[in-house]
């Protein structure tokens, strides 16, 4: 076919390059001169040439688009086996198909896996935490900062351990404990505290039972733990439960519900009335002013903070107390609380520690411990005072006063008592070789354990005698 078109188009100029030579110059002289006619000529012959080059070019695209043609189904062809996989015509997405095609595969396999896995995780999650299992609960208290607060940990619904560990979270920079002693039902529980150093918000806690290894039964306080409130702590802090095993004595578990605690910062402190956190004669100025009359605009919490002799009102007894605390009076307390106080002057060895009630905001019940170090005094007797004298203390019941490890009290009644005074005396009788040792005699309370008619609770100072020399 190109051949063909070739020798035509030659033909064509030879023709007519023949009949302009034959042309008379008689016959050139109508218009255009002999050099014109060659010029004319040269054009035909340029335009000629031009168009056989295109129909060349045009010729040589045929064949390209031919050989892609060709090309192409030669790649369906190739493509065939494989069925319909269109992309496979297209070389650069061929080798990304198959290498996605097993990174799916690998891909898959983990969402069986997970189920597989979820069910053994699941199942032992499931059982434990309910309320109807034996339940460990961290106790819950209120407290300033610069107080030492103690926080019970213990257990109800016991089915019987031979063993436990626990971890406890806590805010660091608000808490420091201080301090983790036996309860109860339980004797020499280990803990990361006691190798000191810096246990950074984490108390470990671990109890084997080495003497007898069989199950140990009944409710009651595990450990107890002090927290001292560090200055600036605020809000309420809460202590997580964040590990907790027990086993009996066939080295099951004993799946138990956990509860939380919390340490309450208290938002104001009694005689603190201008916020500063100092009592100081800032403050007794400021009662000076109101009692004067003048118009102080006091927020609440203002209000409660010069309220120091608690009943609700601001008057002279307020000022006195303020006064009083001020001049370094021993044992004034401002606002509710409890004072002890040590006696031994009676000689014999014995000491007599009292609890008062000072500033009584109003109670309908309540409950609380007198601890006393037992490796020092032992108890010998106990006398009721006159407010709450028809409590019930845990020697009540006709337990040898002298085995017990605290002295307890429980009081309840349907209204609001606004009595102080002596609520009790216990006399201790101190242990052969502790003369002239010292001893803190202190008073533990916690969340619930004092409340009003209305059920809130009535936070009570505590001024305890601490550092006792003994006779
Ligand atoms: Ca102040
Ligand atoms: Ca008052």
């Amino acid at each position: 076919m190109r051949s063909f078109f070739k020798s035509f188009v030659g033909k064509l100029i030879h023709l007519a390059l023949m009949l302009i030579m034959t042309m008379s110059p008689t016959s050139l002289a109508f218009g255009a001169s002999w050099t014109d006619i060659k010029q004319i000529d040269l054009r035909e012959q340029a335009d000629l040439q031009e168009r056989a080059d295109a129909t060349e070019q045009a010729d040589s695209d045929a064949q390209n688009v031919s050989d892609e043609q060709a090309d192409l189904d030669e790649r369906v062809d190739a493509c065939r086996p494989i069925l319909v996989n269109p992309p496979c015509l297209y070389p650069t997405q061929i080798p990304a198909e198959p290498t996605q095609v097993p990174a799916e595969p690998t891909q898959m396999p983990p969402p069986p896996a997970e189920p597989t896995q979820a069910p053994p995780s699941a199942e032992p999650t499931q059982t434990p935490p309910s309320p109807d299992d034996p339940i460990v609960e961290v106790g819950s208290v209120f407290g300033r900062p610069g107080d030492v607060v103690y926080v019970d940990i213990s257990i109800f619904g016991n089915t019987g351990f031979a063993g436990f560990a626990m971890e406890l979270e806590y805010d660091a920079l608000m808490l420091e404990p201080l301090s983790i002693s036996d309860g109860a039902i339980v004797s020499g529980v280990e803990s990361n505290l006691r190798e000191g150093g810096n246990i950074n918000g984490s108390m470990r806690t671990s109890w084997v039972s080495m003497v007898d290894p069989t199950n140990t039964i009944g409710d009651g306080v595990l450990y107890t733990i002090g927290f001292k409130i560090k200055e600036g702590a605020a809000g309420e802090l809460p202590l997580t439960p964040i590990k907790t095993e027990f086993f009996d004595e066939i080295l099951d578990d004993m799946f138990v519900y956990t509860e939380p605690g919390l340490i309450t910062i208290e938002d104001f402190i009694y005689g603190d009335i201008n916020g500063d956190s100092l009592v100081d004669i800032r403050d007794l100025i400021l009662i000076n002013q109101i009692l004067s009359g003048w118009v102080l605009d006091l927020t609440p919490a203002q209000f409660q903070a010069a309220d120091v002799f608690t009943d609700g009102a601001l008057d002279t007894r307020d000022a006195i107390l303020l006064k009083q605390y001020q001049a370094g009076w021993g044992g004034v307390l401002l606002g509710p609380g409890f004072r002890v106080t040590a006696d031994s002057t009676g000689g014999g060895g014995q000491i007599k520690v009292s609890v008062f009630l000072k500033n009584n905001p109003g109670i309908a019940g309540l409950n609380f411990k007198l601890n006393f170090d037992s490796d020092k005094v032992t108890p010998v007797s106990l006398t009721k005072g006159s407010v709450f004298s028809d409590a019930i203390t845990n020697i009540d019941d006709g337990q040898d006063i002298g085995s017990l490890s605290y002295v307890s009290a429980a009081w309840a009644s349907p209204n609001d008592i606004w009595d102080d005074g002596l609520i009790m005396t216990v006399t201790f009788q101190t242990k052969p070789g502790a003369a002239g040792a010292f001893a803190d005699f202190t008073i533990q309370y916690a969340s619930g354990d004092i409340i009003n008619q209305k059920t809130d609770d009535v936070i009570l100072q505590t001024l305890n005698a601490i550092h006792i020399a003994l006779p």
